[in-house]
């Protein structure tokens, strides 16, 4: 039996409090008993629906790990020990940029800050939101300035990813294609000939939480932490590892993300009068027009581009929706994207959004990035179809997104075939993202009314 709105309402206030650290949340004190910088972004916007000044806290509290030169670091860490890539994997202190006071991991993830401070100053009143995004502005002009100087290095608008955990999508097929080619050390490929994976996954401490089926496979989680090894080994030197390292993707997924954070720094600008820099308004406007370049008019929907090669990985994802939640596009790419949400075989499947079409060869309805529905990715599609004024398509997935909640529970993900949950049960971003679009579906429902004529 579903349980009601209401019921699901004081419940997901109920996981956000047990994950509350103080001035974070963790997303799960047993799987990620840290803080995450896109995780926070999500609870926090889930938090301004009933505590504002709380979400100021968890946006406030991700500057904590800011880097000397502006990278917010994915993972900000405290001492609980039983993440298995924790401080000691990181190792921060080899680079001298990493903060002295607190551990990080040394890589970013999609930018949401800007995005959680302008969602999160709407709930506000208009001093304390100008207070709040005052306090905060140099800061988050400081990281968007990094990502341009740091990841952008050739000056081409879009942002150039080292590693699959900075788009947030960890096993997603396009990386996962283009990393399978990559060079890596002797001894996996030596195990993975001789098909002894599973001696790798005993070192593995996430399948002690989550059904090793339901997570990335050994092969995959030890390419991943193998990458990050490799830039750990030169110390963090992003330079260096540009030069050096062949697997450098620009992202489908950040990128888009990337200017829908652009178009929110460019908001709080004008609330609190202040002015982006030139160079940095350039450089944001070049990402607009770059975008395009990611798109394959043939297949009609936009990719991964690979940065040694200039190729689109031509490998589909959920990625290809994200353009919608850029705003950038132009409304016939947009009228395309919306067509291909609604297609049975690949995407239009029964508890939408999946992530990866049907009629991929990764498809699979319960692992990870690879298959199942995730609450924060139907967030960013539901606010990218409202911005192109499909709001019919937005509040069907508001409600569709909002029952998978109400009948599973606050799972990580969900089968987009059966609706089951799967992951770790209270998660954080589900359940703050659930109150969010509880908001929304409200919100929608004034607008209508206001908005009816008068009989
Ligand atoms: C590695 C915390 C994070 C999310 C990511 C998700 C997963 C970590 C992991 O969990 O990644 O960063 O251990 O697998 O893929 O999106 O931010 O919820």
């Amino acid at each position: 039996m579903p349980a009601t709105n209401s019921q699901t309402i004081v419940r997901a206030k109920a996981v956000l409090a047990q994950n509350d650290r103080g001035d974070y949340t963790v997303p799960s004190p047993q799987l990620y008993p840290h803080q995450w910088l896109w995780d926070s972004g999500f609870i926090a916007i889930g938090l301004s629906t009933y505590q504002p000044r709380r979400a100021v806290i968890e946006i406030r509290s991700l500057f904590r790990g800011q880097w000397q030169n502006g990278m917010l670091p994915h993972i900000i860490f405290n001492d609980a020990t039983h993440y298995w890539q924790g401080p000691r994997f990181w190792q921060s202190q080899r680079s001298r940029l990493a903060p002295h006071d607190v551990a990080t991991s040394a890589m970013t993830q999609p930018p949401l800050p800007a995005i959680a401070c302008l969602e999160t100053a709407d709930r506000m009143s208009p001093p304390e939101a100008q207070q709040f995004l005052k306090g905060l502005w140099p800061k988050l002009v400081g990281y968007h300035q990094w990502i341009y100087q740091d990841r952008d290095p050739d000056g081409s608008g879009l942002a150039i990813l080292f590693h699959p955990w900075e788009s947030g999508l960890d096993n997603t097929p396009p990386w996962m294609e283009l990393l399978k080619k990559s060079s890596r050390p002797y001894w996996l490929s030596l195990i993975r000939q001789f098909g002894l994976e599973h001696l790798l996954g005993r070192l593995r401490q996430d399948t002690n939480y989550v059904p090793a089926n339901q997570r990335e496979t050994d092969y995959e989680a030890f390419m991943l932490a193998h990458r990050a090894l490799r830039y750990r080994k030169r110390h963090y030197n992003s330079q260096l590892h540009l030069r050096r390292s062949r697997e450098l993707v620009e992202d489908l997924t950040f990128n888009s993300i990337l200017i829908a954070a652009n178009r929110s720094l460019l908001d709080i600008a004008t609330i609190i009068d202040e002015s982006i820099p030139p160079q940095l308004r350039q450089r944001m406007m070049q990402t607009e027009a770059a975008l395009e370049e990611l798109w394959d008019e043939t297949t009609g929907q936009y990719y991964h581009r690979n940065f040694r090669t200039g190729q689109l990985i031509l490998e589909p994802s959920l990625a290809t929706f994200l353009p919608l939640f850029a705003g950038s596009i132009n409304t016939e790419r947009a009228r395309r994207l919306v067509r291909l949400l609604a297609e049975t075989d690949s995407y239009g499947l029964p508890f939408p959004v999946p992530s990866v079409p049907r009629t991929s060869n990764y498809f699979s309805p319960l692992r990870y990035w690879q298959g199942p529905t995730w609450l924060n990715t139907n967030w960013m599609i539901i606010k990218g179809l409202l911005k192109f004024g499909y709001t019919a398509e937005a509040t069907k997935l508001i409600n569709q997104s909002l029952a998978l909640v109400e009948t599973a529970g606050f799972y990580e993900y969900f089968s987009p075939i059966d609706g089951h949950g799967y992951g770790i049960n209270n998660f954080s971003w589900t359940a703050a993202l659930y109150l969010e679009l509880v908001a929304l579906r409200q919100k929608l429902a004034l607008t209508k009314i206001l908005t009816a004529p008068v009989p």
